[in-house]
């Protein structure tokens, strides 16, 4: 749990060489480097399932992909959560979420797509070398966290379905365990949990197919065994326990349109300039820091990420679009 923490950064800017260099060093010395960083990728999957741990989920670390901000406690990352399946209150899923069944597992792609199929975990797991990424996290209800992330671009496994010429979006859909997701028989969302990019947004190198948090395959709370990282929209955007991903020729409807179509948008980049309906979206607390009295932090424009995405949106209404 420690060995992520490295010395207190000053900008959000993408890591400096020598500091990495140092975060390596650390990283190195703790015993999950001791197999020269070699990938316990389907062994690791098997021996979590009746352990109150997580099996550990090595991966190298991408320099590219980092930032300053102080890690969030892998204990603040793994039981303040938000899985509407399992419950609305932050300390449900870790709760609940361990009688899910993750083994067997498979992702079923399908729509727009030359070689539709069902994969399983395996395969998926082994597509692409897994990366070690610390993303920003900024849920839509104003709190933050700094987490490190294993994964690896979902435009790896995208590519090899072959989009058509008609892709022009995708969905993703989360399983439903209607005898373990007691949040199911809630009616804020109309099952299965249903997200979706644009295409170009899914092809994005920030875009994270992730499998592993803070050095571990991910906890069921965090959405094992497969989920989805966007780490410039807010975090409902970030669809876990992933079964279906479907390339689409039309913008799909998703769970959070459809429950509200004038509180949460299609596209939910971070915005510190719109606002939700009933709260600004211009500040955010840091889960992990400090107390009541601490100040709020800025939001940043798509959370920190605009070099990365600006692009995409350019000539866009972000305020229409939001
Ligand atoms: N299937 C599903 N995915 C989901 C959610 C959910 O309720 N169900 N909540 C979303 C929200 S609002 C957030 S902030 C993130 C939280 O991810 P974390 O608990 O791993 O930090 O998951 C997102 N993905
Ligand atoms: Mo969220």
């Amino acid at each position: 749990m420690t060995r992520y923490h490295y010395p207190e950064p000053k900008s959000s800017e993408i890591t400096p060489e020598h500091v990495w260099t140092k975060r390596r060093q650390l990283l190195a010395s703790g015993a999950l480097m001791a197999a020269g960083g070699a990938l316990p990728l389907a062994s690791a999957m098997a021996q979590r399932s009746k352990s109150s741990d997580w099996a550990p989920l090595v991966a190298k670390p991408n320099p590219q992909y980092v930032v300053m901000d102080a890690l969030t406690s892998q204990k603040d990352v793994t039981t303040y959560n938000n899985f509407y399946e399992f419950g609305l209150d932050k300390a449900d899923p870790a709760k609940y979420a361990g009688a899910m069944k993750i083994e067997p597992w498979s992702v079923e792609i399908e729509g727009e797509v030359a070689k539709p199929g069902t994969y399983g975990l395996e395969e998926l797991l082994s597509l692409s070398p897994m990366q070690d990424r610390v993303y920003r996290m900024r849920c839509v209800e104003g709190w933050s966290m700094v987490i490190p992330w294993i994964g690896y671009p979902l435009s790896a496994l995208l590519n090899k379905v072959e989009p058509t010429g008609n892709a022009k979006y995708v969905e993703f859909v989360t399983d439903m365990q209607p005898d373990v997701m007691r949040g199911l028989s809630s009616s804020v969302i109309d099952w299965p949990y249903r997200e979706g990019l644009r295409m170009d947004e899914a092809m994005h190198p920030l875009t994270l197919l992730t499998f592993g948090v803070y050095g571990t395959v991910l906890p069921n709370q965090n959405g094992a065994p497969v989920r989805l990282v966007v780490p410039w929209k807010y975090g409902f955007k970030s669809a876990k326990s992933l079964v279906k991903i479907r390339v689409t020729e039309k913008q799909p409807l998703t769970s959070w349109v459809a429950a509200a179509a004038s509180e949460y948008g299609f596209y939910a980049n971070v915005n510190p300039e719109v606002r939700h309906p009933r709260w600004t979206q211009a500040t955010e607390r840091r889960i992990g820091e400090g107390g009541f009295f601490t100040p709020k932090r800025p939001t940043l424009m798509f959370n920190g990420y605009a070099d990365q995405v600006a692009s995409l949106y350019a000539g866009m209404d972000l305020r229409k679009n939001y």
